[in-house]
């Protein structure tokens, strides 16, 4: 039935009604499909329906965005793919998936790489994260822009964990990243890539111990009913990403793409809005359903960590050089919050 609902939406992928020459069919009726694994009523899904509004009304409805959620198109890999190849029009991910794809996005994702949230979101919206949305272009990405995800952190079936070595012993999920399986193997769990839609059914077979995310994915997925101990290391803080495939943008009247730039940056305060009311009501909604939280000994999260980054990050040295001064205040044009 999934397969069939795929193959439906990759053939009427950026449809015109009717069928005109792209950049000139101003009064041309256009949907773009937009794939993402979160529900309705997610903030990244919010954030993208808020983006569709405003685009509806700046084009007097001619131009509509219509989300696909809970997965329906495919894995988040598969979305990058499609999206590459003009089969889908857009897609929201975790920004994980897409530094697979350009490695060059992988130090958004390098462990305590921000201060606070203030920091990050000066690093996604000033000239790094312009910068790296830009490198998508090579890749037949266009990055529209970062949407907030939180923290991640650990939780599991077997035992709070406090310390780096109480993760010894577990199974834990981890994004197919390369960057995410080696900071979770150098914390010292054995790490298990699978994809998102894919997590719940192997930590309730207990194929897997645990996994790492944040509090609204622990929540909405399931897996807090399975895993029952959520420890906040905070390990990252990886932003979510929204693209349009280049393909089907190159098609694009060039007032219709400033027009969706637009929207899709007038979208993030939003979105982040809806973000922080939703950690906090599903926080209060998982304590009530009896998981057990607890603070870590961040300290010995952090010890050591150089080593990490020597292994892992060299190539990221400059970036992360802009990314240190941004904060002490060096930065010329710094944001104020
Ligand atoms: C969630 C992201 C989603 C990822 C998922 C994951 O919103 O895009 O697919 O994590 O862990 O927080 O794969």
């Amino acid at each position: 039935m999934q397969r069939k609902l795929l193959w439906i939406v990759l053939l009427s992928s950026l449809i015109l009604i009717p069928g005109e020459n792209l950049l000139t069919a101003q009064q041309s009726k256009l949907i773009l499909r937009c794939a993402d694994v979160h529900a309705l009523g997610y903030p990244t899904i919010e954030g993208v329906l808020y983006m569709a509004r405003m685009v509806k009304e700046k084009t007097n409805g001619r131009i509509e965005i219509v989300v696909y959620p809970e997965g329906s198109l495919g894995s988040e890999a598969s979305v990058v793919e499609m999206l590459r190849l003009g089969a889908l029009d857009m897609g929201r991910v975790s920004l994980s998936q897409v530094a697979e794809v350009n490695p060059e996005l992988g130090v958004l994702i390098l462990p305590y790489i921000y201060n606070d949230e203030a920091h990050k979101w000066r690093i996604l919206e000033g000239s790094i994260g312009d910068d790296l949305l830009k490198s998508l272009a090579k890749y037949d990405l266009i990055g529209l822009c970062f949407q907030e995800a939180g923290h991640r952190s650990f939780y599991n079936s077997k035992r709070p964990i406090y310390r780096p070595e109480d993760l010894r012993g577990l199974k834990i999920r981890v994004q197919p990243n390369q960057i995410m399986f080696r900071l979770v193997e150098y914390f010292g769990a054995s790490p298990v890539p699978i994809d998102y839609n894919e997590v719940y059914p192997a930590l309730a077979a207990g194929v897997i111990d645990g996994a790492e995310n944040n509090i609204p994915s622990y929540l909405t997925s399931g897996h807090y009913k399975v895993a029952r101990y959520y420890s906040f290391d905070k390990h990252t803080s990886i932003p979510e990403i929204l693209l349009i495939s280049k393909k089907n943008w190159l098609k694009l009247a060039l007032s219709d793409r400033e027009i969706l730039m637009k929207a899709a940056k007038e979208s993030v305060p939003y979105q982040r809005l809806l973000w922080s009311e939703f950690e906090v009501k599903s926080r209060e909604e998982l304590e009530k359903s009896g998981c057990k939280f607890n603070e870590v000994d961040e300290a010995a999260f952090r010890v050591g960590l150089e080593n990490f980054y020597q292994q892992n990050a060299r190539e990221f040295e400059s970036v992360i050089n802009k990314i240190k001064k941004l904060n002490s205040g060096l930065d010329k044009n710094p944001r104020t919050y």
